[in-house]
């Protein structure tokens, strides 16, 4: 069933006036789009990995689809961008098509990169380690399909966690219905103990699939974890690049059990961040789309979200942390 009520971001959080914070003209080796940054704080500065699609509007034989980097970005403040000379990171061989979608959590003092991989036998999901942004270690990749995993910051209960999304095509019926699921792992290589987290039907917003969005941050109350939220509407046509593009994405929130993160406490009934500005809305290769891919909690209580905006432009949104936990409790 369509979702016919309006869908409008939570009064708690607030889009930087700056909007958006990185482009494709911002990135020297001329890309066609920049969006779905994963970003984090190491080592003193603010990092950004983003992904960066080539292609074009007018020219349909050229819409980006399978031709991505991933780009480097460094920022003192977390809204001002060095963007680096070249892309830093992707895995090539002939089996790989393209490496997408970062997500960076600091764990100790090293960074660790989940990332989605096309291949031509499915989608995987991986995980690197790297301390510099230039050499990278891949130390698993999943079976097919799965992607949009994000680990945990830290070691819960002596084991590594991740959140990630399977998508079970045969499983339900050959159409889209996919929801979070959770696993652990004592080295990040070896993945077990997977569960059910969240199942599509629990999200009043979305009516095609979940999946993980920014990695988790630990607050007094819980870990805090935003997640994105697809609703399709066979009704919708062309908006943007491609001839048709029915979706919307938006950004969910919910909070889990600090000792046991495959317990849910909180989860709001309502999106955090739904496509409301132009930059969300128009002119996009895929209009209405809010993907997040950052959070980061600073000293003030402030949280700063990242998220990739209609497939096209990287973008910033704020709120308090306290706020946001009160919107997951609230139900
Ligand atoms: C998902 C992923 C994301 C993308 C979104 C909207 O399936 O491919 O990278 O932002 O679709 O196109």
């Amino acid at each position: 069933m369509p979702i016919t009520e309006p869908l409008k971001s939570s009064p708690v959080i607030t889009r930087y006036p700056g909007n958006p914070i990185l482009r494709a003209d911002h990135v020297p080796y001329g890309p066609a789009l920049v969006f779905n940054a994963g970003v984090t704080k190491f080592r003193g500065r603010y990092v950004m990995m983003f992904r960066n699609d080539y292609g074009s509007a007018a020219d349909r034989t050229l819409l980006p689809s399978r031709t991505t980097n991933i780009g480097l970005a460094y920022s003192d403040d977390g809204i001002h961008w060095d963007v680096q000379e070249k892309p830093c990171f992707g895995l090539h061989s002939e089996e790989i098509i393209r490496t997408y979608d970062p997500r960076l959590t600091v764990i100790g003092d090293r960074c660790y990169v989940c990332f989605a991989v096309d291949t031509k036998h499915g989608v995987r999901g991986g995980i690197a380690v790297t301390d510099d942004f230039e050499s990278f270690e891949v130390l698993s990749l999943s079976a097919p399909d799965n992607r949009n995993m994000v680990l945990f910051p830290e070691k819960i209960g002596g084991k590594y966690v991740r959140l990630e999304r399977p998508f079970p095509v045969y499983g339900k019926g050959g159409k889209d219905s996919f929801d979070i699921w959770i696993s652990d792992s004592p080295d990040l290589k070896y993945w077990g103990n997977t569960e059910l987290l969240l199942g599509l039907e629990s999200v009043p917003f979305a009516n095609d699939k979940l999946g993980p969005a920014a990695p988790p941050i630990r607050t007094p109350h819980g870990w805090l974890t935003t997640f994105h939220t697809v609703d399709i509407d066979p009704a919708r046509g062309r908006n943007g690049w491609e001839d048709s593009w029915k979706k919307r994405y938006c950004a969910g929130l919910m909070l889990l059990d600090l000792d046991n993160p495959y317990k849910i406490i909180g989860l709001s009934s309502e999106p955090l961040l739904a496509p409301e500005a132009d930059y969300e809305r128009e002119g996009g290769f895929r209009n209405d789309v809010i993907f997040p891919g950052g959070m980061i909690l600073e000293d003030d209580g402030e949280v700063k979200i990242y998220y990739g905006a209609a497939d096209t432009v990287e973008c910033l949104a704020a709120a308090h942390v306290d706020e946001l936990v009160k919107l997951c409790l609230k139900g």
